[in-house]
């Protein structure tokens, strides 16, 4: 059975669930709210970004680690604020078989105060630091907001935390700077463009100093954050007395950061860059790189099947992720199949292929069609990377072209906010005189969210704040965000 995928443009969010489902990613009809099941092809998509996360991560010398999914209630009430930003979303287990437990255990909305006892244990001295550990795991929130498949679940599957721990504040501002990087590399290489913003105060990731977050904006205009870092001084460090002697003999408690990602990359990577047929999913994640399509024709199926072996054989040889589908159905539903799950280059090779020596290859994102000669193998294998390089390329730009053409805005009253917020335009930039009572006001004129100030971005100031009319100190992001 074929289905028509709603208009990607014009109905993003419909296009989306319906991506999902068809395109084998993922199944949320589990009798759970914000729960739901990978499905095998969308579980090596997963894979694969989990794989470039690990990346970035292991060549900055972070390490791998796995701590345990419980919280000791008092564990999780040590840092005041922190527990205050979490209290609602926590879910409780009180009770083991028929007995209730003495101390309550929360499954973790986030790994700071499972972590850090542990840390204070680890480190004695400046010696010991410093720690940058990662793990990617599953996490519990009770979202009160509405859940969305891989963009807002209750069960993150896929969280990806990183806290690091230093013998100086300004190491800790330099970890925070590491971290910029690595998760400019991660997007980058998803070919996910972002809007990097310091979250105002009362946004702030709680138990923090301050937070920066990434935001990406999806086709109906609507931001997603998809990636955290928190400068978290010595908030959890002196809860949990991370204490240390310091290099000239005194004693200190250390200073951290952490950072996080979760399957809303996944969900970014489907967003940015898909289309009315079905996703195109860039070839540095893709699940499968080629697909091989036999055309087959009465009589002469034999010669097809040997020259699709011998292609296959060579892909799979040369290390390029391939599949060879020969199911007995029609070669137009396999095209729409694959078109549907985003394979970046499709195969095709029939009778006249095999009469003349040569392979039809289809661009999954430009659509063209060209024929290149069956050998050289070597040249075969080299043009196919070539065409992967250039599809991860062109992904990479159009998404790039697309934000900053029709995403970033700046404007400089509130009409013209309005509007291109209504409009569903992605991000404004808006003056603003940095007081929160203002920036409170001018979220509620605008219906919109202050995602923060751009930390990179180079507006250049002129205007007045939105709200009371005096001069803005700054121009800070606004949008309506998922
Ligand atoms: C940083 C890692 C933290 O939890 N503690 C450890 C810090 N930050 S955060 O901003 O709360 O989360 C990091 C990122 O995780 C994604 N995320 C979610 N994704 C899907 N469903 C959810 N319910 C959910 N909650 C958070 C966001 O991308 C967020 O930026
Ligand atoms: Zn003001």
């Amino acid at each position: 059975m074929t289905v028509e995928l709603p208009s990607k443009e014009e109905n993003f969010s419909e296009w989306f669930s319906t991506i999902i489902d068809v395109a084998e990613i993922a199944d949320f009809r589990y009798p759970i709210k914000g729960c739901g099941i990978w499905l095998a092809y969308g579980f090596k998509l997963r894979q694969n970004v989990c794989k470039t996360m690990r990346k970035f991560h292991d060549e900055t010398g972070h390490d791998e680690m796995l701590f345990p999914m419980l919280i000791p209630e008092d564990l999780l009430r040590k840092e005041s604020d922190h527990i205050k930003g979490f209290e609602d979303e926590v879910y409780w287990i009180t009770h083991g078989g028929l007995s209730p437990l003495d101390v309550k255990l929360a499954l973790r909305p986030t790994s700071e105060t499972v972590m850090y006892p542990m840390y204070a244990l680890w480190i004695r001295s400046h010696a010991d630091m410093p720690i940058k550990a990662y793990q990617i795991v599953s996490i519990f929130r009770y979202e009160t907001k509405a859940t969305k498949p891989l963009i807002r679940v209750r069960e993150v599957t896929t969280f990806k935390e990183a806290h690091t721990a230093h013998s100086t504040f300004e190491e800790a501002e330099e970890q925070v700077k590491e971290a910029i990087s690595v998760y400019k590399n991660i997007f980058d290489s998803l070919g996910i463009p972002y809007l990097i913003s310091r979250r105002p105060e009362w946004d702030k990731f709680a138990g923090s100093e301050y937070s920066l977050a990434f935001e990406t904006v999806v086709p109906d205009g609507r931001t997603l954050q998809i990636g955290t870092i928190h400068q978290l001084g010595q908030n959890f460090s002196k809860a949990f007395n991370m204490e240390f002697e310091t290099k000239d003999g005194g004693r200190d408690f250390a200073y951290q950061t952490c950072y996080g990602i979760s399957e809303r990359s996944v969900a970014a990577v489907i967003a940015a860059h898909g289309d009315d047929q079905g996703l195109i999913l860039p070839p540095n994640v893709a699940p499968l790189k080629v697909v091989i399509v036999p055309i087959w024709y009465k009589g002469k199926e034999e010669e097809v099947n040997e020259a699709c072996e011998k292609v296959y054989n060579i892909l799979k040889e040369s290390g390029i992720t391939v599949k060879l589908d020969d199911r007995d159905i029609t070669a137009g539903r396999k095209f729409y199949d694959w078109e549907l799950k985003g394979v970046p280059i499709r195969i095709e090779i029939g009778p006249k292929d095999v009469e003349s020596g040569v392979v039809t290859f289809v661009n999954r994102l430009t659509k063209k069609k060209e024929t290149y000669p069956l050998t050289p193998t070597e040249k075969l294998v080299d043009k196919i990377k070539e065409i992967l390089n250039e599809i991860q390329d062109d992904l990479y730009k159009n998404a790039h072209r697309k934000f900053e053409e029709k995403f970033l805005h700046k404007a400089n009253s509130l009409d013209e906010a309005q509007e291109l917020l209504e409009g569903r335009n992605g991000i404004v930039m808006v003056p603003w005189c940095g007081d929160d009572e203002c920036g409170f006001q001018l979220e509620d004129k605008l219906g919109g969210t202050i995602l923060g100030i751009p930390v990179e971005e180079k507006v250049t100031l002129e205007g007045e704040c939105l709200t009371c009319g005096r001069e803005a100190i700054t121009f800070v992001a606004t949008s309506r965000p998922y």
